[in-house]
């Protein structure tokens, strides 16, 4: 990326007050005197919003008339955060704002605070393509988003007095939203279920009904690039507006059901983010957006053309499915060329497979998603046709290419036997250009284990892309006072575009000076964090205490039970005098994570988190010693606080199982320091801040599988720790359950018997390396030495790293000209 400074604001205050006033006055019609913190939210994000407009028109018009091919972004999910500030730093006009909203009287903390957080996304699929898209933008890159605008987003996670989960609805559109535009003009009819008829020899589909889909857009701002991108998230409306003939028969309620089933589609997100479960709705959902989407891309790029040459739609633009959620869009478009163009099976096939290019997130078997074949013939019965035929033809062509009838009967995208299903993912390998895993080691494992068959015959598909995240919202935004201080250190802000000039303060750790800046920095904003806290939260959290945090979704793969576990057994070594108080380095643990709602085993675990919590933060032998704190309901707000707070990050996952993680990149960027196993992206950031640096345990992927193959036996591990064997005792007769020996019993059993992730086989070297942590953490010099390093090292995470990777490596194309 060329390097940019900081963007100069288009207004001055004076400015800036005046149009907010004016907002004030012919939107929300208050006086300046009326308004609330929420009408100048709105107000200012309005004024803001129209500083992009031109940049937002020219970017559209170079985008069709430019010959630079533009990129669609498929994604179920687009994690995206708040907007107003971030739409405030790409324009240069943080300070504007500020001032000018004091000015006007109000804080704007709690104007920025007004806005409410759109969570259209579970975890870290629906983040990265907000990173993406915000990168996309900043480099040039013309490109779209397509996704969904869900009505309620992902839950709001609330405990109750049991510290047990509780799913509220997020109904985040209950208030003004300034930054959706709702364009009815541009809508899309996205047809479902009916059947296929056959009318001179052509088949034709008759679908049994219809929804509209309505865009909605937002504006990806790009930092300092002049340009800013599309966001489409489309709504689903109803035809029907009202059904007459039913009305006639006077049931009132029934002649609006058609309507309130359409736009049920775009109703909710699915909060399950590994476990599909074959829901009718669900496919629903997908075939919705990305139907919509690939029509809107050729209205977008054959403007007017009743008779467009699609063979060259793959020069216009190629789509990313991010996952296997969009994939439906292989049947769709060879619906679209060969049944709405009249283009013959070959033609079609070769538009399509140069069009896209699939994305996996997962190592999970059962994440990897199949539709079974009765569903789709239910639903879309004409694309269940296209998808047999595709797996016609791909059988045959493995045929071509090698005589073992077995490979080729496991490589089916459709499966035989009574319950029929079709393999997205194997559709998707067939049906696109290239296929890329999100960490080197996930991309490795992809073509080793999971579509082996697949990487052996077709090779050349296959590559990685490691994730990558956006320092804007990351670093500059959560973190301004770091930002000042590496802006100082490096002597220019020109890292915010390119992030790989951080190593420009390798040399700086050496510095005393700047060391000892960088650890009143990372002060400040525990402090600050602790305010945040109190306020937010009601706790108190000890800014003199070492912080250290695991935030993400909780999952058995990713082993918050075996911080917890860790944690009990330095509570009860405290406890009984295994370790002296003296000795014991103060430490506060915070936890945050919701679990899906029909997932058993890690609500209880939210449950256990919560009452070791309670207890632990009661008991006076150990006050000033060990805190936990579970603030409810972690989403990218409270990322954005807790981040650039932590000193240390848990990445504990079971070695082979987290695809990649992007949290691990944040906070070693916000200088925290990683305790982790070898999996995912960890082990590029070991690699890239140094093996010294980065505190590794556990077992590795090969000691994993051996341990698989040897069988593997978890109640050995328990006796053979004492401190394990302690931490499942006291969990086991109830210390955390008011003396309820049963409450926990089923996690207990599940680690004493299955343990599939191994936590239990883990945990000795889990609780080693602590101390070699708390040994480090004595030595504030070094241990914020090694911080600055893993700072100055991981540059290589920037999202826009990521995104020239893919412009190159898949893509092949740029940014405008
Ligand atoms: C699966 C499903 C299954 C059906 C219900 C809805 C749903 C939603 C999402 C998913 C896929 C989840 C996969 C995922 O989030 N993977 C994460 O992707 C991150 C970005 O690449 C990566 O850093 C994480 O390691 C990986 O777990």
């Amino acid at each position: 990326m060329t390097e940019q400074t900081a963007p100069k604001s288009p207004v001055t205050t004076e400015q800036f007050i005046e149009e907010i006033k004016e907002q004030l006055k012919y939107n929300q019609g208050v006086t300046v005197e009326q308004a609330t913190d929420a009408d100048v939210y709105v107000a200012s994000s309005l004024a803001v919003r129209r500083h992009l407009m031109d940049s937002w028109a020219t970017t559209q018009k170079d985008t069709v008339e430019g010959n630079t091919k533009a990129v669609g972004y498929l994604s179920a999910e687009f994690l995206m955060g708040k907007q107003l500030r971030n739409a405030l730093l790409n324009l240069g006009m943080l300070s504007e704002f500020d001032d000018a909203v004091k000015a006007l009287g109000h804080d704007p903390q709690l104007v920025v605070d007004a806005e409410y957080e759109p969570g259209l996304g579970n975890g870290g699929l629906g983040r990265l393509a907000a990173c993406f898209i915000d990168s996309l933008a900043s480099l040039g890159v013309p490109a779209f988003g397509y996704g969904i605008q869900y009505k309620y987003g992902i839950f709001k996670q609330e405990f109750d007095a049991e510290g047990k989960q509780v799913e509220r609805p997020d109904y985040w559109l209950a208030n003004e939203e300034p930054w959706g535009h709702i364009d009815y003009n541009r809508s899309q009819k996205v047809s479902f279920g009916g059947e296929v008829v056959e009318e001179d020899g052509k088949k034709v589909w008759k679908p049994a009904w219809s929804v509209r889909a309505v865009p909605v857009d937002y504006m990806v701002p790009g930092y300092a690039s002049g340009r800013v991108n599309t966001l489409r998230l489309w709504s689903a409306k109803s035809y029907d507006e009202f059904d007459l003939l039913t009305f006639n028969k006077s049931e009132y309620l029934d002649a609006v059901k058609p309507q309130v089933e359409a736009e049920n589609i775009s109703k909710i997100l699915y909060p399950e983010d590994s476990t599909p479960q074959g829901k009718r709705l669900r496919l629903e959902q997908q075939y919705f957006f990305v139907a919509a989407s690939l029509h809107d891309a050729i209205r977008v790029f054959y403007p007017g053309q009743d008779k467009p040459d699609l063979t060259t739609f793959p020069n216009k633009i190629t789509f990313q499915l991010n996952d296997t959620h969009p994939v439906i869009g292989i049947p769709e478009l060879m619906r679209i060329l060969i049944d709405e163009y009249g283009y013959d099976w070959n033609t079609a096939w070769d538009i399509t497979t140069k069009t896209f290019n699939y994305t996996c997130h997962t190592l999970l078997p059962e994440a990897l998603e199949v539709w079974p074949v009765d569903l789709i013939n239910e639903l879309l019965p004409r694309h269940m046709q296209i998808i047999n035929e595709i797996n016609d033809h791909f059988l045959e062509e493995l045929k071509g290419l090698t005589r073992d009838k077995e490979r080729i009967n496991r490589m089916r995208i459709v499966t035989e036997g009574d319950y029929p299903q079709v393999r997205m993912a194997y559709l998707a390998t067939a049906g696109g250009s290239h296929v890329n895993g999100v960490a080197a080691l996930h991309s490795q494992l992809l073509k080793d284990v999971t579509l082996r068959d697949f990487s052996d015959l077709f090779p050349t598909k296959f590559t990685n892309v490691t994730n990558g995240v956006t320092p804007r919202r990351f670093i500059r935004l959560a973190n301004p006072r770091l930002s000042a201080l590496i802006t100082e250190g490096l002597g220019t802000d020109k890292w915010l575009s390119d992030l790989e000039l951080l190593q420009g303060l390798v040399p700086l750790a050496d510095d005393d000076e700047f060391v000892k800046k960088f650890a009143e920095v990372k002060h400040a904003n525990k402090v600050a964090f602790a305010n945040f806290a109190k306020d937010r939260y009601g706790f108190d959290a000890n800014p003199d205490t070492m912080f250290n945090t695991m935030v993400k979704r909780l999952h058995e793969y990713k082993r918050q039970s075996l911080k917890i576990l860790a944690l009990i057994a330095r509570y009860a070594a405290i406890k009984n005098g295994t370790i002296n108080v003296d000795d014991v380095l103060p430490r506060t643990v915070f936890f945050g994570a919701k679990a899906a709602p029909g997932y058993y085993m890690a609500k209880l675990t939210i449950q256990l988190i919560n009452n070791v919590a309670r207890v632990v933060n009661n008991d006076p032998d150990v006050k000033g010693k060990l805190a936990v704190h579970f603030p409810a309901n972690y989403n990218v707000r409270l990322a954005q606080h807790l981040i650039p707070a932590t000193e240390l990050d848990e990445q504990i996952s079971q070695a082979g199982k987290e695809a990649s993680g992007t949290g691990n990149m944040k906070f070693a960027l916000n200088g925290a320091l990683t305790v982790g196993t070898l999996d995912g992206a960890n082990v590029e950031i070991r690699e890239r801040v140094g093996a010294e640096n980065f505190f590794l345990f556990g077992m590795t992927v090969d000691e994993v599988d051996a341990l698989y193959e040897e069988g593997y036996n978890p109640a050995k591990y328990y006796e053979a720790d004492p401190r394990l064997k302690m931490a499942i005792d006291m969990i086991s007769n109830g210390t955390f359950s008011n003396g309820d020996r049963n409450t926990y019993a089923p996690l207990v059993a599940d680690w004493l018997t299955k343990d599939y992730f191994m936590t239990l086989a883990d945990f000795t070297s889990y609780a080693d390396i602590q101390y070699q942590i708390e040994d480090l953490y004595r030595n504030p010099m070094e241990w914020n030495r090694k911080a600055i390093l893993n700072v100055a090292n991981t540059g290589f995470f920037s999202s826009d790293r990521s995104i020239e990777d893919y412009l190159e490596r898949i893509w092949h194309t740029g940014p405008l000209a």
